[in-house]
């Protein structure tokens, strides 16, 4: 078993104490950061979504291995993050009204903040009213929404009515992720952008906030 391995295997046992330990000694044999949280944090989590979905998992066992996931990540953040880069732009963020989940989007939050933008975490369960009046009173470029269960994806329909509603739509870039999101959802909703992962969320965040783009 390499380090890696070891990683995903502590990680969908739940055994947090192993998973920081192993982290540790990947980046000490020199394992570039995101191979070690993709290659093992992010694969052990992929089959604790397996287990999860074929029933040899319960909600407990998959709440010991989001704990340990966290601190996997906690090792790695002031790897992932570039230090002192000067604001880029500013991102309003959460997980969608009904959804609790946020691996994800604290990985989104990660990978934005380490390319130099600002971001206001809501956390999860957000209203839609709060990320429209959060955008607005803050002065945000763009909303980020989460959700990663086909019954939440509806709120992010429910954000884009609110955006509307209010009159201000043209003035924010919408970006949508999450297991359940799509391409074809972000059209369907009207959003401005779907992608798959944290990293490409954050380039295309950046790019959003160039002076073309902006309204
Ligand atoms: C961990 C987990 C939980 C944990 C969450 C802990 C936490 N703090 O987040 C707990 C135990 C609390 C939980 C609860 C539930 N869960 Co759950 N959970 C999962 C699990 C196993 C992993 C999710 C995860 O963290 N993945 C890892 C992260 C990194 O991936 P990600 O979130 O997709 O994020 C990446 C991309 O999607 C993208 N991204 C994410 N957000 C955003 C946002 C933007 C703007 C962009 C651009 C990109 C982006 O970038 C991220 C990084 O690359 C999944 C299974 C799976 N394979 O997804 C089920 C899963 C999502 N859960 C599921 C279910 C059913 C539930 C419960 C209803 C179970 C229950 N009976 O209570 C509850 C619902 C609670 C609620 N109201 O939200 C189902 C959903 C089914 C569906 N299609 O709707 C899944 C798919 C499991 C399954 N196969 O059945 N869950």
């Amino acid at each position: 078993m390499n380090i890696l391995d070891d990683i995903s295997y502590n990680l969908y046992k739940g055994v947090a104490k192993n998973v920081t330990h192993a982290v540790q000694i990947a980046i000490d044999e020199g394992y570039p950061a995101e191979e070690i949280l993709q290659k093992g944090l992010l694969r052990g989590m992929d089959i604790v979504g397996r287990l999860f979905q074929e029933g040899d998992y319960y909600v407990p066992e998959v709440i010991v291995a989001a704990r340990a996931m966290n601190a996997g990540v906690e090792i790695l953040k002031p790897l992932l993050q570039k230090q002192g880069i000067a604001s880029m732009g500013k991102v309003v963020l959460g997980a969608v009204k009904g959804d609790l989940h946020d691996i994800g989007k604290n990985l989104v939050k990660l990978m934005m903040e380490s390319n130099g933008l600002e971001v206001i975490d809501l956390g999860t369960d957000v209203p839609a009213e709060q990320f429209v009046q959060v955008a607005i009173n803050e002065n945000c470029q763009i909303i980020a929404m989460s959700a990663l269960l086909t019954t939440s994806m509806g709120a992010m329909k429910e954000v884009m009515k609110q955006l509307h509603l209010a009159g201000v739509r043209e003035r924010f870039k919408v970006m949508i992720g999450g297991a359940p999101v799509s391409a074809r959802y972000c059209e369907q909703i009207g959003a401005d952008a779907y992608t798959p992962d944290a990293a490409a969320a954050a380039n295309r965040a950046l790019k959003f906030c160039k002076p073309e783009y902006m309204p």
